[in-house]
């Protein structure tokens, strides 16, 4: 076990603001771990995880998915948000109703009321991977939040600032973490450093993350 989960439950219910607009929840997503892995497990049935192509080129070192109404794709003409999963033709899978309860609730808790998120993005994060800055603008719709869950492995996140040369500052995200962007956090850069080996009691050597965002 890490150090991580010895501290989980003094942990659980702290409040960090990290920016004006952009609060860690600290192991918000414990009480709804039991639905939400066999939800991640039947989502990752109906559309698995799967590395994708950046316009540039580049294999991704994480692996994703999506439920929801949208989900978002990239490949070399660009990236966007879709209604099908272009790998297997269907609607992506429906959001199962623990995700958006939890969306719900934590984006409330942040001070933003009746979020209804249209898309769910999963990241699956094997040992290495990592994500570098970027900042999320695909989404019709600034105003509202995003919202983020870590699962697994713990990680180092970089959040940045408006602009790409903004030093970024590290912050460590554990299995229940829950983190609400909005505001005028909502468009800073931001990346996750490459992910040590150190396996997870419940789900191994790899790391998920989702983020729920209003897309359409
Ligand atoms: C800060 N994912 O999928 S989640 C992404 O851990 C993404 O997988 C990372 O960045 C991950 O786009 C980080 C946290 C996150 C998501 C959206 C943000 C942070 C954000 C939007 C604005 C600012
Ligand atoms: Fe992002």
């Amino acid at each position: 076990m890490g150090t991580h989960d010895l501290f989980a439950e003094e942990e659980q219910g702290r409040r960090d603001a990290i920016g004006p607009c952009a609060f860690i929840l600290r192991r918000f997503a414990l009480p709804y771990m039991e639905a939400l892995l066999p939800a991640v497990a039947d989502v990752e049935r109906q559309s698995p995880f799967r590395r994708m192509i950046t316009p540039s080129g580049h294999t991704m070192s994480v692996a994703l998915t999506n439920c929801g109404a949208l989900g978002w794709v990239t490949d070399r003409s660009g990236y966007r948000y879709t209604r099908d999963d272009p790998e297997t033709g269907r609607p992506w899978p429906a959001m199962p109703e623990v995700f958006a309860c939890l969306a719900r609730k934590a984006a409330a808790e942040a001070g933003f009321d009746a979020f209804e998120p249209d898309a769910c993005l999963l990241n699956l994060y094997p040992p290495g991977a990592r994500m570098s800055l970027h900042q999320d603008k695909d989404e019709a719709d600034f105003s509202a939040p995003i919202v983020s869950v870590s699962l697994g492995m713990a990680a180092t996140f970089l959040f940045g600032g408006r602009r790409r040369s903004d030093k970024p500052v590290k912050v460590p995200l554990y299995h229940g973490d829950v983190v609400v962007w909005g505001g005028e956090d909502r468009l800073r850069y931001h990346g996750v450093m490459p992910i040590k080996d150190d396996p997870h009691p419940l789900l191994g050597s790899k790391r998920i993350n989702f983020t729920f965002r209003k897309a359409g």
